[in-house]
């Protein structure tokens, strides 16, 4: 009958969905296994896209940040100054074509998180922070 034909097909979609649930779970348990001794590189490069950057005395504590292509980027920015600060990203040092501006905010000891999602093309881009932007400024890495 085609109303029993119809059950199946869903059952079976359904052990699908939870095969490829199971597969992506494995995956990041993978991935979390790669950093588990904590050790992180000095880009803070981790194949899940997420990053961390500290900005104190007007600087950030590294020139360097690196994603994987058209993946989600988790950026964990911690302000250590109480002065304001932000992290933007954009395809170029002009600054004029933006890949993700972040919100300026003051700390000091202030952390927050930005979530956007990398370009699809790999390639070296640019970051700063728009209000000390002679000052904080570094490359980001999109790698395939
Ligand atoms: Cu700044």
């Amino acid at each position: 009958m085609p109303h029993n034909q119809t059950n199946r097909r869903i059952a079976r979609r359904r052990f699908l969905l939870v095969s490829l649930g199971m597969a992506f779970a494995g995956a990041l348990t993978a991935a979390c296994g790669d950093g588990a001794d904590g050790a992180r590189s000095s880009s803070g490069a981790a194949a899940t896209g997420e990053l961390e950057i500290v900005a104190e005395r007007i600087a950030f504590d590294k020139d360097e940040l690196s994603a994987p292509a058209s993946r989600p980027v988790r950026l964990t920015f911690l302000n250590k100054d109480a002065t304001l600060h932000n992290v933007a990203f954009y395809r170029s040092e002009d600054a004029e074509d933006e890949i993700f501006v972040g919100e300026i905010f003051g700390g000091p000891d202030k952390t927050i998180v930005y979530e956007f999602d990398a370009p699809a093309e790999a390639g070296a881009y640019f970051f700063r922070c728009d209000i000390h932007p002679a000052q904080m400024n570094g490359t980001f890495v999109v790698s395939e």
